[in-house]
């Protein structure tokens, strides 16, 4: 894995007047999202290589590989635990979550390959992250509306990480070259209306009657709908172009199928800080939830704030 500092992106950090600590977590979230792109472009192409699938399938050379979910745990595992500010790292991965130093100032949640089933495809996949005050002793289960920073990496045509630390929402383009994250937009606004859903509609007769009410008004306004089933890669697209991110209650998955701490709260603070919207539906915004559960799981409803408000009008 690559160690070195991402040099443009600390220097604009601390322009920010951002904490040190908040600073090196921030840092080694980065270098583990380059340590897990260079990962990924190696997967199958040498005996060993990591690939998707279960912990026992074996290359064609017949050696055991590694899940590329698991590699990318450990590799934000070992970028924390050389971070000094870090306190306790919470992983999709993980049962449970790691203490690392007694006198950190933050914890760290994660999704570290999310859309993972995409990469047998090569589709865009990303890794999701959540940061949160460690009062003592530490507490994992803060309303995502104490989150200190959240965002993304993309792990697509290009590498992107995408960072809000409460004074809006920037984006950095990674640069293989110079091995360093450049900021590339500021202040990214979501647009406030496109008529365009993004949801996994196969599981229609599965949602509930509101879901369906405004699947049908969508129908009949001339809405678009485009799904890569990789939250990163739908979320990303729905902040940059608008529009509405939906992961809904289901028959079989009555709290729906995202995690609260490791998807759900990043994304929504990542929305709302670039002036979007995002709502468990019936419950109100997801960051005013209390979690009571590591692994908690929610519906998500995010987007533009008028397209968010239009499904929250046909939920009743
Ligand atoms: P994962 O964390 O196991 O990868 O699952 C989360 C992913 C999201 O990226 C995506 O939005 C969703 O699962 C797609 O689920 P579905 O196949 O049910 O539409
Ligand atoms: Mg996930």
């Amino acid at each position: 894995m690559q160690q070195s500092t991402p040099r443009a992106l600390n220097e604009v950090l601390r322009s920010r007047g951002e904490a040190a600590g908040l600073i090196g977590v921030i840092l080694a979230v980065a270098r583990a999202g380059s340590g897990i792109a260079a990962t990924l472009r190696r997967a199958r192409l040498e005996p060993g290589a990591p690939v998707v699938g279960a912990l026992e399938r074996r290359n064609v050379q017949g050696e055991q590989q590694q899940q590329l979910d698991v590699i990318a745990d450990e590799l934000l595992l070992s970028a924390l635990e050389a971070c000094p500010a870090a306190r306790a790292y919470a992983s999709e991965e993980r049962e449970q979550a790691v203490a690392l130093r007694d006198d950190g100032d933050y914890l760290l949640l994660a999704d570290p390959l999310d859309g993972s089933s995409n990469i047998d495809v090569a589709a865009p996949v990303g890794t999701i992250f959540s940061v949160l005050p460690a009062p003592a002793p530490a507490a994992l289960l803060q309303p995502g509306r104490r989150q200190r920073a959240a965002g993304y990496v993309l792990y697509g045509s290009s590498l992107l990480l995408v960072l809000a630390t409460g004074a809006g929402v920037d984006l950095y383009v990674y640069d293989f070259e110079r091995d360093d994250y450049l900021l590339a937009e500021s202040q990214l606004a979501v647009p406030a209306r496109h008529k365009l859903y993004s949801l996994n509609e196969a599981y229609h007769n599965d949602f509930e009657a509101g879901i369906a009410r405004y699947l049908d008004f969508a129908h009949g306004a001339g809405y678009s709908a485009r799904y890569v089933g990789s939250m990163v890669a739908d979320v990303h697209r729905t902040l940059l172009k608008g529009g509405v991110f939906l992961y809904p209650a289901t028959r079989r998955a009555p709290q729906g199928k995202l995690r609260l701490l490791y998807e759900a709260n990043p994304m929504a603070f990542v929305m709302e800080q670039a002036g979007g919207a995002a709502s468990t539906g019936p419950g109100g915004p997801i960051l005013d939830v209390t979690p009571h559960a590591l692994h908690q799981r929610t519906p998500v409803i995010l987007g533009s704030t008028a397209e968010v408000e239009q499904v929250l009008t046909h939920l009743g």
